[in-house]
């Protein structure tokens, strides 16, 4: 049996899901409370929660709710996280502080990291990764860093263009975090397909990639990144995109953004900036992620126990 702190909510869903080695999906929840406009962001969650359930694995969207930290949201909760209001960004380091206050918000990659390895989940879909920013040698995500700490498999659709892409695929290796491309060669860059650098191992079918992973950690390795395409119907060329990104960029040293508000000022501004044709790729790439994380978690659980303190 496992014992989880008793600031954890775990789902009895997801509980009895985890006890009997019933497949199991995180979903962060940034990408609802900082990285899409209402109603968009709560038709996403609930459509990713879809896709999941749909390939009969179990959704447990992780975010903090009162100081609590949830593991499995009820539709209710979902809504409220979706709505807004003083909703938290909450990465590591932002844990202690939204606990003992009582806050509430969304967990990135880095904090869902932490929250699906103390539950026992083994693997977690997202849009798109953090990482080293452009022309900030110091602002790096601390997505990275957890990346490279939680027995975990991340499924994303790359990072996004407005981050200094081949500097994060270096802090990547540095930190020993594979990653596998998934029916692909190149890393992909969230709304585009195509980056121009390679992934450093490729798994063709969802059942390869869970052996890499279970290969890793018995090695003694961190996490994995998955990385899928945004679906060819939706994918944007490189070149489209390029032109907000510098102009976002441009704002943000401008306006003087900085610290955590970096990544969610420029996601929203290259998503104006765009006029929103980024939107149906975000959509996309978010439901396919959730769907491959439901495959490729088919084959990464046995039986287990976990308990609230
Ligand atoms: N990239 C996206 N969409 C997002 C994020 C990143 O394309 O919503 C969010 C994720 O939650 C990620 C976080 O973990 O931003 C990284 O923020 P920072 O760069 O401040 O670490
Ligand atoms: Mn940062």
């Amino acid at each position: 049996m496992k014992t989880l702190p008793k600031y954890y909510s775990l789902h009895p869903e997801i509980n009895t899901a985890l006890q009997t080695g019933a497949p199991v999906v995180a979903l962060e929840s940034t990408v609802i409370t900082h990285g899409l406009p209402y109603p968009e962001n709560l038709q996403i969650a609930q459509a990713m929660e879809a896709e999941v359930r749909g390939k009969n694995a179990f959704p447990a969207t992780v975010a903090v709710i009162d100081g609590h930290i949830h593991v499995g949201l009820s539709a209710e909760n979902l809504e409220r996280l979706a709505a807004g209001g003083e909703m938290r960004k909450i990465s590591v380091r932002d844990y202690g502080p939204a606990i003992a206050q009582k806050a509430s918000g969304g967990t990135t990659v880095a904090g869902t990291l932490i929250a699906s390895e103390h539950a026992g989940i083994k693997i977690f879909a997202t849009g798109g990764i953090g990482g080293v920013h452009r022309d900030a040698p110091f602002d790096i995500s601390t997505d990275l860093d957890q990346l490279s700490k939680s027995q975990v498999v991340v499924v994303c659709a790359g990072a996004k263009a407005i981050l200094d892409l081949p500097a994060t695929l270096e802090r990547l290796e540095t930190l020993a975090v594979p990653v596998v491309g998934y029916q692909t060669d190149e890393f992909p860059a969230f709304y585009s397909r195509e980056s121009g650098l390679t992934v450093s191992a490729r798994a063709d079918s969802a059942n390869e990639a869970a052996e890499i992973a279970k290969a890793h950690w018995q090695m003694g390795g961190g996490g994995v990144l998955v990385v899928v395409p945004v679906p060819e119907e939706d994918a944007l060329p490189m070149a489209e995109i390029e032109g907000p990104i510098q102009a976002a960029l441009k704002e943000a040293a401008e306006q003087n953004i900085h610290g955590q508000a970096v990544t969610p000022f420029l996601l929203s501004r290259v998503s104006e900036l765009s006029h929103g044709s980024s939107m149906q790729a975000n959509l996309s790439l978010l439901k396919n992620n959730a769907r491959v994380a439901a495959e490729i978690a088919q084959f990464l659980y046995s039986p287990t126990g976990t308990q609230i303190a």
